[in-house]
């Protein structure tokens, strides 16, 4: 089946039950009244019911079992990294944005061939900044030439949703900056820090083909055609690319692979939370609107839902994640715990007022409940134990913000971000 088909398709099928084109019921609760009582699981206690009493006990025994929970239960496992893959720097340009930038173009060949599949880096550095500098990671949603109007990106080649610009699933030249007001590139550049990004849909196209594109099949054992009911969807291919962009980091002299902040939007914030839960070298983790299956507790059933977001995009988490629609208190874990597995590293968590469907309350509770975790490292954890009002950001190892408006990343979230980062790294910024 063709993809447009399968997209056509699941637009009926959404019709079907009553849902909006995003996904979005009618009968949602927004209602604070309407939220059930629950009690959340201890990220303190081990499994054997054993109190977990040190930063040493956190490492070397809750994590790695909360790790496996969220593995089995949640995301799916993933595999190591491939010995094939190699990377490709097509161009680097010293003069970029108006000579403001140094612009480097990357491909990460995943299986070593150039015909198989490939993800393309976008990576801008601040020219006047002292080298390695420290970067931003992130995926965005419409390939490489729509976070800048640049004209030297190329146009994405690969499968694009429906959007601006986008013709038989296909980007043209007129999609060229369409997401641009999401990454606020002057604005990280001027304040010394670089920005790597990629398509997400150059790892995994983000529709449900039962996994015959992008990169799953390339870890399939003979006479496998899916990944089992534990294993990696969508989310996590996509944060194992990012994980990729982290090892390509490695080999660049230019850039500071111990200072890279891994960022993401929406579904691409869950991306974000889920590489820096498994990939430890992420030194800050930044989750932007995230909600349901990112940082939004799932136990509340506010908004988004485990069942409607299991319905709308099956391919996204493991098979056995849909054990818990309309069952969230089965779970063994909640997404505070996520939050936690970020300890010690610094993780931010960003709401928006008008952005009910991902429950901003239940993104700041599950920062606030991870607080427990990061004392035991003896650090600030979040400081703050209720909601702050809105553009109030509060910063500790945990920061948190709820800003004015809508579903979106814009140029006050991206303040916060440097800002944070800043705080995390005042010893070592840039010149
Ligand atoms: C919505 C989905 C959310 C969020 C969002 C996005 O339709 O229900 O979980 O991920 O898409 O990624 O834009």
């Amino acid at each position: 089946m063709i993809p447009d088909m399968k997209v056509g398709i699941r637009v009926c099928v959404l019709a079907a039950c009553g849902l909006s084109l995003a996904g979005q019921p009618q009968d949602v609760n927004y209602d604070e009244a309407r939220v059930p009582a629950y009690t959340l699981p201890d990220p303190l206690v081990l499994s054997s019911g054993e109190r977990v009493t040190t930063a040493e006990m956190w490492i070397e025994r809750r994590r790695p079992e909360l790790l496996r929970l969220f593995e089995t239960h949640v995301y799916g496992k993933m595999p190591p990294p491939l010995k094939q893959t190699s990377f490709r720097l097509r161009s680097t340009d010293r003069q970029a944005l108006g000579g403001k930038a140094v612009r480097k173009l990357v491909t990460v060949l995943f299986d070593g061939r150039e015909d198989g599949p490939k993800m393309d880096l976008l990576i801008y550095l601040p020219v006047w900044a002292r080298r390695p500098v420290p970067v931003f990671v992130g995926l965005n949603f419409q390939g490489n030439h729509a976070v800048t109007s640049d004209p030297a990106v190329p146009i994405s080649p690969s499968w694009m949703r429906p959007g601006k610009g986008v013709v038989n699933n296909r980007a043209t030249e007129e999609s060229r900056g369409a997401e641009a007001s999401r990454w606020a590139i002057d604005r990280i550049l001027a304040r010394g820090y670089g920005l790597a990004t990629a398509y997400y849909g150059d790892i995994d196209p983000d529709f449900d083909d039962g996994f015959q594109n992008g990169i799953h099949p390339l870890f399939y054992k003979p006479g496998q055609s899916r990944p089992e009911p534990d294993e990696w969807g969508s989310l996590g291919a996509w944060a194992w690319g990012l994980s990729r962009a982290l090892d390509y980091f490695e080999t660049d002299k230019d850039i500071d692979a111990r200072r890279v902040a891994v960022i993401g939007h929406s579904r691409l914030g869950k991306t974000a939370l889920w590489a820096g839960a498994t990939d430890t070298r992420f030194a800050i983790v930044i989750s932007n609107n995230s909600g349901c299956g990112g940082a939004a507790l799932s136990r509340r059933r506010f908004g988004e839902t485990v069942k409607r977001i299991n319905t709308a995009f099956p391919h996204w988490f493991c098979d056995n994640f849909n054990q818990y629609n309309d069952n969230e208190d089965a779970l063994p874990v909640d997404q505070h715990m996520l939050i936690a597995l970020m300890a010690p590293r610094p993780v931010y968590v960003a709401s928006a007022q008008e952005d009910l469907w991902a429950d901003p309350k239940g993104e700041f509770l599950a920062a606030l409940h991870a607080d427990p975790v990061y004392r035991l490292f003896g650090l600030e954890g979040l400081p703050a134990r209720e909601m702050p009002p809105v553009n109030q950001p509060v910063m500790g190892t945990i920061g948190y913000h709820i800003r004015t408006g809508k579903h979106d990343v814009t140029e006050y979230d991206w303040e916060q971000y440097l800002n944070f980062a800043d705080k995390h790294d005042a010893k070592r910024r840039p010149r």
